[in-house]
């Protein structure tokens, strides 16, 4: 692959942030520190935990770099960033998380293989990037596609990094083909992670940055106006834009503030130049460093389709594990973190503050977030938002609905005990039921809800663990 190139060692590794908690040198895999993780909705990158299966690739020239896209499709081609950059841009804010997160809780029930993660193993980033629908219809296979003429069901993504359990062949995972097509389910071929904003003027608005968005939102109202979101990667169109709004603003008098998006790059970490995102889905679908597109006929027989992330009853074990009897986990289950304590933490009689993350696969909502200070006798709905200041309402059109959600309560303790979090979440109408289902509790005989379960965190599998949170306050004498 001209452009694109995977190194055998890892002697050409890019910088990491001091603060990363690494639990694997070779590859590098590490998290942050739980209190850093609720500090900022969007995850800042250098702080995003980083999942790898091997060296992470280089590029040479960007210009030359190609997907191809092949398979069962009537017109396979080589698909350059120019082409991707051409499409329409979406920003999608959208929650990443390993199966594996949660992982060494598991661990404390049972021995586990593989990565111990704490609970760090998520991130939320706004993605910028193409919609993988676009992309398909652009290579001739139309939105809602499930199946093409010569019988592609699936598409599977290719990347170039060499993996010991692929026998040091590339990272592979396929999602079904239905899923591609619809433009709803925000499958993203991503190029940016996390712009940043800055507020500008309408006057002397400069645009360094070519592929850069500009949002313009009236500031009483703080809601988007003049059709949401304007961009393009042309400086000339912009300033066209911006003498367009000046004109507006003294025509109509309102008062509108503008906010420059600066586009950034993928990091080397995160996928650069180019990555699959699929929202609501485990993180091991999105594959990064993206080498090829292949539309195939059953899902990929990678070794992480096939020989990891499914998840298995207690009965099984190493020696009687049947693979092929079960499904590759795709949606990830209802999730939440206290992230403001420590596993134990040392705390002193009166107010403390209890906050952490909840998430759902699939789009769902989060629907309730429950804590208690009495080890699960009782609870309290504690509130929730997303931008700090707004109220986050499950399925609302102004929630982000790949993303997390956080919540945040005061309570009282006044001696040591075992405080405990639990989420539910909605069903989502467009994918009513999952793979994801474990540890269920019905919540008081509704049908429409999932919550997370106190029942043993342990599964062979060693993923998804979504048992409730639990957190020991221990009290500290007064001094
Ligand atoms: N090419 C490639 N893609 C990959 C992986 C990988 O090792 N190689 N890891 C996967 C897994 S298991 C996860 S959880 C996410 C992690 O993405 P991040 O490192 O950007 O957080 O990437 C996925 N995509
Ligand atoms: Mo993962």
């Amino acid at each position: 692959m001209p452009g694109l190139r995977a190194p055998s060692d890892y002697s050409q590794e890019p910088p990491r942030h001091p603060c990363l908690k690494i639990n694997a040198k070779q590859p590098f895999n590490a998290e942050p520190p739980r209190s850093a993780l609720i500090s900022s909705y969007v995850t800042p990158v250098d702080l995003f935990y980083k999942r790898n299966h091997g060296p992470i690739p280089l590029v040479d020239d960007v210009e030359k770099y190609s997907v191809s896209i092949q398979g069962l499709m009537e017109n396979p081609r080589e698909l350059f960033m120019k082409d991707v950059w051409m499409l329409p841009k979406y920003n999608v804010t959208a929650t990443l998380q390993c199966a594996g997160n949660r992982r060494t809780a598991m661990s404390k029930v049972k021995t586990v293989k593989g990565v111990g993660w704490d609970v760090s193993a998520i991130g939320n980033a706004v993605w910028g990037g193409a919609k993988l629908a676009d992309v398909l219809e652009l290579i001739g296979i139309s939105k809602g596609t499930s199946t093409t003429k010569s019988g592609g069901k699936h598409i599977e993504f290719v990347s170039i990094d060499k993996c010991k359990e692929e026998n040091g062949g590339p990272y592979k995972a396929s999602i079904p083909l239905s899923q591609a097509t619809n433009p709803e389910a925000d499958v993203l071929l991503a190029y940016e992670m996390n712009g940043e904003v800055e507020n500008v003027n309408t006057s002397d608005v400069f645009f360094s940055n070519t592929s850069s968005t500009l949002l313009v939102m009236s500031s009483e109202s703080k809601k988007f106006t003049f059709g949401k979101v304007i961009e393009s990667r042309e400086q000339k169109c912009f300033k066209f834009i911006t003498v367009i709004l000046n004109l507006l603003h003294l025509l109509n008098n309102t008062d509108i503030s503008m906010l420059l998006v600066i586009s950034k790059p993928l990091n080397r970490d995160h996928g650069y130049p180019l990555r699959v995102i699929v929202p609501g889905v485990i993180g091991a679908r999105s594959v990064k460093w993206l080498d090829a597109i292949n539309i195939i006929a059953e899902e990929c027989q990678g070794f992480f389709m096939q020989k990891d992330y499914k998840m298995f009853p207690p009965s099984v074990n190493w020696d009687n594990i049947n693979w092929p009897t079960r499904r590759p986990l795709m949606d990830f289950p209802v999730q939440c973190v206290i992230c403001s304590l420590e596993d134990v933490s040392a705390v002193k009689p009166g107010k403390l503050k209890v906050s952490g993350y909840a998430v759902a696969g699939g789009g769902r909502g989060i629907e309730r977030v429950d804590v208690s200070v009495d080890g699960g006798k009782s609870w309290i709905e504690t509130p929730r938002f997303q931008r700090p200041g707004v109220s986050y309402v499950a399925d609302d059109t102004r929630s982000d609905k790949w993303a997390w959600v956080f919540f945040e309560v005061t309570v009282d303790v006044s001696q040591s005990t075992e405080i405990v979090a639990k989420a539910v979440c909605g069903f989502s109408s467009q994918r009513p039921t999952c793979n994801c289902a474990r540890d269920l509790e019905s919540e008081r005989g509704t049908e429409h809800f999932m919550a997370q379960g106190s029942s043993p965190g342990w599964t062979f599998e060693h993923v998804n663990h979504t048992k409730w949170i639990l957190v020991a306050a221990q009290m500290c004498p007064s001094p």
